[in-house]
């Protein structure tokens, strides 16, 4: 397949990043868990395209994923998704990072994901958003959220960038290592409020809600089939969601 310059240059910035979160996670002690060979790796169809996941045991969480999909010349994604333990009431760690080849197009969503809408609880999680919110104006675009809700599972501090993916990538750099690192600092504070029980039942809405809407559910079931995107969808993006019937 012919790979344009675009291909090039954001699967290799897809790819950087990625390293840099998987050995970001390995430094604060992450173990790697060995996912089963038909979800860690899968060709295309076509045999064009791949997706590769990981998923890590981390102090401080019950579960942190990280997926590559690289399909050549047509997208390229970086999506992760950390959940604290229960015992830990701090919002959802979620990043997805999108390009687009027919139209040089990328669209990066950066998310503390809070498990609730209150201001006591942004007050206590979100200083370090709120700066990067500030400091990071090409992420200040406005959210059209077609697919999701705004106000469910999304802060108002939402870093959200679409748009031509030609002068963004160094601040995305940029931004994604500040993103992780406040995250970090996130998981040392002890401010927690809700009783693991609540956090628990929140965790579940999350992967419920998600597995209703992610619109990669499509993506994948293009690429690598029915079958095999309902799986990777309920039993390893969102292993907790309650199947409604099909
Ligand atoms: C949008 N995410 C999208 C879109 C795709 C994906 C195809 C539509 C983009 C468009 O057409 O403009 C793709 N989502 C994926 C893929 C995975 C995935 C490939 O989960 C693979 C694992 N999405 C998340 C997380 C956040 C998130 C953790 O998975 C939070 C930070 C946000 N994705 C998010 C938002 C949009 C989006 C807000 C825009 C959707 C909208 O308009 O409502």
């Amino acid at each position: 397949m012919h790979k344009s310059q675009e291909y090039l240059d954001n699967s290799f910035i897809l790819e950087e990043l990625l390293k840099r979160i998987n050995n970001s996670i390995a430094d604060h002690h992450g173990k790697e868990i060995l996912v089963s060979k038909g979800i860690a790796e899968r060709v295309s169809i076509k045999g064009d395209s791949f997706i590769r996941s990981w998923l890590w045991d981390v102090p401080g969480f019950r579960r942190w994923r990280v997926t590559r999909m690289d399909a050549g010349n047509k997208i390229q994604v970086l999506n992760s998704v950390a959940y604290p333990d229960y015992i830990n009431d701090q919002p959802i760690l979620g990043i997805d990072l999108l390009w687009f080849g027919a139209t040089n197009k990328l669209v990066a969503v950066l998310d503390f994901q809070p498990l609730i809408q209150d201001d006591d609880y942004f007050q206590k999680y979100y200083q370090g958003l709120g700066n990067l919110k500030n400091n990071f104006q090409e992420f200040n675009n406005e959210i059209t959220m077609k697919i999701y809700d705004s106000n469910k599972f999304f802060s108002p501090f939402v870093l959200f960038y679409s748009g031509s993916a030609k002068t963004i990538k160094e601040s995305l750099s940029n931004l994604f290592q500040n993103f992780i690192e406040y995250y970090w600092q996130l998981s040392e504070s002890k401010l927690n409020t809700m009783n693991s029980e609540q956090v628990r039942k929140i965790h579940i809405e999350y992967d419920t809600y998600n597995a209703e809407r992610d619109p990669a559910h499509g993506l994948f079931k293009s690429y690598f089939g029915k079958d095999w995107a309902d799986n990777f969808v309920s039993n390893f993006l969102f292993p907790l969601s309650i199947k409604g019937i099909e």
